[in-house]
């Protein structure tokens, strides 16, 4: 049998990870931070099966900034492969915490290569990094690809370029089978909720079913090439099976702005805007409501056709932005036999739905909103 770390297990992908490396077999060895509330509910499911059939989902406290904790857990659990997704892994919040963003997703990954050299791990151990597209930052190329050059935009993306260099140099200098998966935007229902499609569909449902009159956000010309964390986190697992380490872009190869997101996640409730004014000053407006598709989403919607339901919010804008990312995922394809299997409607479809779901649950109400993951019991 097969054994995994998974850092970052809570998050979006250590979840859909962490599904998809049991399905197969595994034993995983998922990595958590302590913190002050619950931060479980994306895993919750998989402890649950841990106690009722003894699976094979096993956790331990752990921080990228905690050295000799991870030179013990590694030591101790000998990993075959360690998969660190664990990262400050919001873009806007890197400008407010620079150094402990430079500190986690940076030196972060140099404690766990460094873990990998102590245990004696070299040979054995294969190691997959987090690598992102925020590292291409003001785009030198379009598409961008694996020998585009990187022009990070942010402390979250010089952090990150820190980490895919020292994952090359380890590669390099001891031949650990060290790769970078240079992922692109993906999304799911288990996306966080401060990412801007999350941030999306929650208001589409929130404002269809009346809890939420308007949806702030900052800069909606910015394009991302958004795919599902589904069919990425299968990339991540292909990669670590090649006799060679390698890095590899993993995106769709197609662009949108978030501006067209909202229009395609309202479209999908029925509802059709329109927009007015001009930059900080621009807003959304309902000018259509099909209330056939909306009855069958939500019934007795106060959705009003003239209501405005988008404004923008500059304290959502970033000091420097990311304009454009489109990947080009021609060595996955050819090399790992890699494809995405969501188009972005099915995407958008998948988290709407789920989110007027959550929000219509009882339980949403009472918590006030706020920190409620759906509870999909099987995610992959
Ligand atoms: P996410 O949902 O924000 O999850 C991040 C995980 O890291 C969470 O489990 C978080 O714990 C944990 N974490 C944060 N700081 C930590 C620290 N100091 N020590 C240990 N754990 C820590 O992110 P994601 O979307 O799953 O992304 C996974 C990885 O891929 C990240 O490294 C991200 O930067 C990278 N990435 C993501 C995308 C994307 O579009 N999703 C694209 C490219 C690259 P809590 O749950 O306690 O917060
Ligand atoms: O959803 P976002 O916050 O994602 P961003 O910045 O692209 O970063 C995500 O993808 C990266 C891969 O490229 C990952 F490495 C990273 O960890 C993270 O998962 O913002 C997307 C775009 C940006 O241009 C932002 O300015 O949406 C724009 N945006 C407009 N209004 C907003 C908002 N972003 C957020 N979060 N919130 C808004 O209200």
């Amino acid at each position: 049998m097969k054994k995994a770390i998974v850092t970052g297990i809570t998050g979006q992908d250590g979840a859909y990870l962490a599904e998809l490396l049991l399905k197969k077999g595994y034993e995983v060895f998922g990595l958590k931070r302590r913190s002050s509330i619950f931060n479980t509910a994306r895993i919750d499911h998989l402890f649950e099966k841990d106690r009722q059939e003894n699976s094979n989902f096993k956790y331990a406290y752990s921080d990228l900034s905690d050295s000799s904790n991870l030179i013990r857990i590694i030591s101790e659990f000998q990993p075959d492969e360690i998969y660190n997704l664990a990262a400050q892994s919001h873009v806007k919040v890197s400008f407010d915490t620079p150094e402990y963003t430079a500190n986690a997703d940076g030196i972060g990954t140099l404690r766990i290569l460094e873990a990998i050299r102590t245990a004696k791990l070299v040979d054995k151990t294969k190691f997959y990094q987090a690598s992102t597209s925020e590292l291409y930052g003001k785009v030198q190329e379009i598409p961008q690809k694996e020998t585009t050059p990187f022009y990070p935009r942010s402390p979250y993306a010089v952090a990150k370029m820190y980490a895919y260099w020292i994952t090359v140099n380890y590669r390099e200098a001891y031949g650990m089978h060290a790769s970078n998966g240079i992922l692109f935007n993906h999304e799911s229902p288990l996306r966080g909720e401060t990412f801007v499609t999350r941030k999306i569909t929650r208001a589409v449902a929130n404002i269809a079913l009346g809890f939420q009159h308007q949806l702030s956000l900052g800069n909606i010309d910015a394009k991302r090439d958004w795919g599902h964390a589904k069919d990425y986190v299968k990339a991540m697992y292909l990669m670590l099976q090649q006799d060679k380490p390698d890095d590899y872009v993993i995106a769709t190869g197609i662009t949108t702005s978030v501006r067209d997101f909202v229009i395609m996640a309202f479209n999908h409730i029925g509802v059709s805007i329109k927009f007015e004014g001009k930059a900080e000053n621009e807003i959304g407006i309902i000018d259509t409501i099909d209330f056939n598709i909306l009855k069958t989403k939500v019934e007795n919607s106060p959705l009003k056709v003239g209501q405005t339901i988008l404004k923008i919010d500059p304290f959502y804008y970033r000091p420097t932005e990311v304009d454009l990312l489109v990947g080009d995922a021609t060595k996955a394809k050819t090399q790992l036999n890699w494809t995405p299997t969501y188009t972005l409607d099915a995407l958008i479809k998948e988290m709407v739905d789920s989110d007027i779901n959550l929000m219509k649950k009882e339980d949403y109400l009472k918590k006030g909103g706020f920190n409620i993951i759906p509870n999909v019991e099987d995610i992959i």
